[in-house]
């Protein structure tokens, strides 16, 4: 199928009420809904449109995106590369094969891929698979490289880090171990709940929401995030969230860490 015939999802503003967006891109922080994100189609991937919500171009030292895979779409063949890569199913199903062991992936089900791991992804249906991708490249200390982690959310521990009720973390990557150089961590917030402080940090974030909606101060910014949207926080980006309505609210929270300033 051509590109420019591939269906465009709705957008989540009112009809009629042309150029208004919640998006917005900053020196330091961007904010991005999905539904103006343009599709980019890569020469590895077949039947697959991805939109880069993150990347070097914008200021981050990690690159994000959404692929969208067509029913029998996904890699063109297995590869290899010096980048390491979180993949986690946010809708349908695909299956996974890795250095020639294959895996299926349901909704929350996610891969850490360590460089070098040959890979291929294939959307076994129904239907379209959603998948979240994010990739950078790793930065050795010289410890041996991080595993091969697949596993899916059910099977994280919810973790109370501030004795705070109703605020939690889910850690994909395992917590402290040096030999990663990024966090992955699914923060859930209860209604009534946020952050202690307004936290500023050398860390850069990609944010994907995935459940509810809640307000976010970036730099000296409010702005009112749902699902789906994704936010950059650059390094030393002030930034504070609460949610707001009756549900929890959880994001899927990118992190660098364990590594001195170079
Ligand atoms: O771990 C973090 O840096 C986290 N508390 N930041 C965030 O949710 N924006
Ligand atoms: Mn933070």
């Amino acid at each position: 199928m051509h590109p420019s015939s591939m269906k465009v999802k709705p957008g989540r503003i009112a009809p009629g009420a042309f150029g208004h967006t919640r998006g917005t891109v900053k020196r330091n922080y961007a904010v991005m809904p999905p539904e103006g994100i343009m599709d980019s189609y890569l020469p590895r991937w077949e039947r697959t449109v991805v939109r880069f919500q993150a990347a070097p171009q914008l200021g981050a030292r990690f690159a994000q995106a959404v692929l969208e895979i067509a029913e029998g779409g996904g890699t063109r063949e297995a590869f290899s590369d010096e980048l390491e890569r979180l993949l986690y199913v946010l809708e349908g199903s695909v299956e996974l094969t890795v250095e020639g062991i294959a895996s299926r992936l349901d909704p929350e089900g996610y891969v850490y891929l360590p460089p070098n791991a040959k890979f291929s992804v294939r959307n076994i249906g129904p239907g379209e698979a959603r998948v979240l991708g994010i990739k950078k490249p790793y930065v050795s200390i010289g410890l041996p490289p991080p595993d091969l982690i697949i596993s899916k959310r059910n099977d994280l521990e919810k973790i109370n880090h501030n004795g705070t009720e109703g605020r939690t973390w889910e850690h994909l990557l395992p917590y402290g171990d040096m030999r990663f150089d990024m966090e992955l961590n699914i923060l859930s917030f209860a209604p009534g709940t946020h952050f202690p402080d307004v936290e500023t940090h050398i860390m850069e974030h990609g944010l994907y929401m995935l459940e509810g909606q809640g307000m976010y101060l970036l730099d000296q910014d409010w702005h009112e995030v749902w699902k789906d949207d994704f936010i950059w926080m650059g390094p030393f980006c002030p930034q504070l969230f609460y949610p707001t309505g009756w549900e929890t609210s959880a994001y899927l929270l990118y992190k660098d860490v364990n590594r001195d300033v170079s």
